[in-house]
């Protein structure tokens, strides 16, 4: 009988078993194998496929000042079963200090999920390319390799930043080129002078003797800093201010104001504000005020540390009020080596 399947004739024409073969096949079907009876294997629906994919890099993106960046990355379960356990890595292409992220929480096909890092990651300023890459899923490896890594690109810093510690007594004579001048067009703005200094030759100076607008603010901003490189960065510089005096009447006071943007775009904040007793470094005076010896000036700091490890903008800003001269002389970033109580050794 070289057509029964089980003669294992090298035949082509095998197309049959026999009565028994059938009985036996069939009582296999009906006992040890019965549950193949009721499978819907073929059709694929009861195949559970784990598949978690990085959907969307929430943070970092775009350009930012900040060098210290909390991950954020949106995930899609992919699959048809709940996803309980996510493993992903994040850093940035071509470095080495890449970290962990783990999810133990549960989601359920379909659903997305932002899953933001507890841990951080410093960069200095530059041109970055972000990555997340699940690592395994309910622990092992997911149904789909294909989708794990996601990519983007950032940037840290999108201004060129001065070198610390800094230094400026304006002995060039000019305005730096890398300051921002914004002045209030209202009248005479910050400008260097030969006419009064503390050191060298030079200083900055704003004529508020003879200016017009009350109110009227002038500003500058130093180059950005990158203060990540320093240890309880500070801001020192020099000042000298007379109040202007009424005979019989009082004396009247410009202010100075500091301000910091801490990163880009994200705003300056004001740190320091004086005006009146706070300011003047000379009797008030209703002469042109121009001091003429180091004793007339005198220095403030302003601590940083609130900024440390970040890129920052620095402004000044003069506010008249038909007072007297200001003048602002070595202006100077630096880090300092240790802060007790608050206070600067
Ligand atoms: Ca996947
Ligand atoms: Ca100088």
């Amino acid at each position: 009988m070289y057509m029964n399947y089980m003669d294992y004739v090298n035949d082509n024409c095998m197309n049959m078993f026999t009565v028994g073969q059938v009985t036996k096949m069939q009582s296999i079907l009906n006992t040890s194998r019965s549950a193949i009876l009721t499978s819907d294997g073929c059709s694929g629906s009861n195949v559970v496929i784990i598949d978690a994919q990085p959907l969307q890099i929430l943070a970092p993106t775009g350009a930012s000042c900040l060098t210290t960046f909390t991950p954020s990355v949106k995930f899609r379960n992919n699959g048809n079963g709940n996803i309980t356990a996510l493993q992903f890595t994040f850093g940035t292409v071509g470095s080495s200090d890449s970290l962990t992220f783990i999810y133990n929480g549960t989601l359920a096909p379909g659903a997305t999920i932002n899953l933001t890092s507890s841990n951080v990651f410093t960069r200095p300023a530059g041109s970055y390319t972000f990555f997340a890459r699940v690592r395994n899923v309910n622990g092992a490896n997911d149904n789909n390799l294909a989708n794990n890594y996601l990519t983007g690109p950032f940037t840290v810093g999108n201004a060129s930043t001065a070198a610390i510690p800094f230094f400026d007594g304006f002995e060039s004579n000019n305005f730096p080129t890398n300051y921002t001048i914004i002045p209030s067009n209202a009248d005479s703005t910050w400008k260097v002078t030969n006419t009064a200094k503390k050191t060298g030759i030079y200083s900055l100076f704003i004529n508020y003797y003879d200016y017009t607008v009350r109110g009227a603010k002038d500003e500058f901003i130093l180059p950005s800093f990158n203060l990540s490189s320093i240890n309880n960065p500070i801001l020192v510089f020099d000042r000298a201010y007379a109040q202007y005096t009424f005979p019989g009447s009082g004396t009247i006071s410009d202010t100075l104001e500091v301000w910091v943007e801490n990163g880009c775009g994200t705003g300056f904040q004001r740190v320091y504000r004086k005006f009146g007793n706070t300011l003047d470094t000379d009797t008030a005076t209703q002469s042109f005020f121009k001091p003429t010896s180091a004793s007339q000036w005198e220095s403030d700091t302003i601590n940083l540390s609130a900024y440390a490890g970040n890129l920052v903008n620095i402004k000044f800003r003069g506010i008249n009020r038909f007072a007297n001269n200001l003048y602002l002389e070595n202006i100077n970033v630096k880090g300092i080596q240790q802060l007790v109580s608050n206070k600067i050794l």
